[in-house]
């Protein structure tokens, strides 16, 4: 039987009171919990910034890598061990500027991962500099005169690019976030969760959110339509959260590899490192 308690971590979170990841966290915990994930199933990866701290707050694998790399990491982790749930969680620095690439192409291959990009339009972690989606005219640390670089628009991006389920939530709804985490996890490939997750101390953005928000569920939007999507996603009005896009026709890169390689595949079916050969390693490492 599974219980809240099991993804809890002995690690307490240091974000600032407020912060949007806080409801993240909780909406990921509530979404492995009733999709029946048991934490030794699971992987969460990570890179470097606020956001990327929480595979330390989670009870299940975890792997704290490069700026920029988690993508990379979580595509090996999958390829090497399929039976795992293997979910990237970093900032819109992390993913949406310095890793990517990685993301376009994990889109392009419909590699069987899952990536929730915790977009709070700045850099967090290292007090407020300009991220690729920051506004123009935005004030920051880096562009105090107001920025001059049109933002980033990942999900129609990441759409052209071959996306196969592409979603954006709102850590100030945990209900809907951990709906559209559950629907991620159901889902045959890569899924991109863009979720708003304000940053209180350098770019607030929670009352314009709360303003602006609506569900596509509500208004009886259906998410198989290419067209229908990018219209969505662009809506200069509003800001849509939900499923804009969703297909299950296109089988994973995994299950390609599985096709092809009948009999040597996967990794883990390779005897283990000595034990002694791994302490070498996390040694050298450490
Ligand atoms: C290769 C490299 N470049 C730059 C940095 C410095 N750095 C650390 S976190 C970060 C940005 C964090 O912003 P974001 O990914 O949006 O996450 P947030 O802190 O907002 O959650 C940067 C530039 C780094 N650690 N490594
Ligand atoms: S600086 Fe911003 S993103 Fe980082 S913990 Fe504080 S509120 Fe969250």
């Amino acid at each position: 039987m599974l219980e809240p308690k099991m993804y809890e971590s002995d690690t307490r979170p240091d974000w600032c009171p407020g912060c949007g990841d806080f409801g993240v966290l909780a909406a990921l915990k509530d979404a492995l919990i009733k999709s029946g994930k048991k934490p030794h199933e699971v992987v969460i990866v990570s890179g470097i910034g606020c956001s990327s701290n929480l595979p330390g707050y989670i009870r299940a694998y975890g792997f704290h890598g490069l700026h920029g790399r988690p993508v990379p990491v979580a595509v090996g982790i999958k390829t090497a061990n399929p039976n795992l749930t293997v979910i990237a969680t970093a900032g819109d620095g992390d993913e949406y500027g310095i890793g990517f690439n990685h993301v376009v192409h994990a889109a392009r291959r419909n590699d069987d991962i899952k990536l929730i990009v915790m977009n709070n339009e700045i850099y967090g972690l290292t007090t407020g500099q300009l991220s690729p989606t920051s506004r123009l005219g935005q004030k920051t640390k880096t562009s105090p005169d107001g920025s001059i670089i049109y933002p980033l628009k990942p999900l129609p991006t990441i759409l052209g690019a071959g996306g196969t389920f592409i979603a954006r939530t709102f850590s100030g709804d945990p209900k809907h976030f951990s709906w559209v985490i559950q629907e991620a996890l159901n889902h045959r490939g890569f899924a991109l969760i863009d979720a708003i997750s304000p940053c209180v101390t350098w770019h607030n953005i929670y009352d314009e959110v709360k303003k602006l928000f609506y569900k596509l569920e509500d208004r009886g939007y259906k998410p198989d339509d290419e067209h229908e999507a990018y219209k969505a996603m662009s809506d200069p009005e509003g800001i849509p959260i939900g499923i804009f896009y969703r297909r299950e026709d296109k089988p994973s890169f995994q299950e390609r590899l599985a096709e092809q390689n009948l009999g040597k595949w996967p990794v883990h079916n390779v005897s283990p490192l000595p034990k002694n050969t791994v302490e070498e390693l996390l040694y050298e490492f450490s």
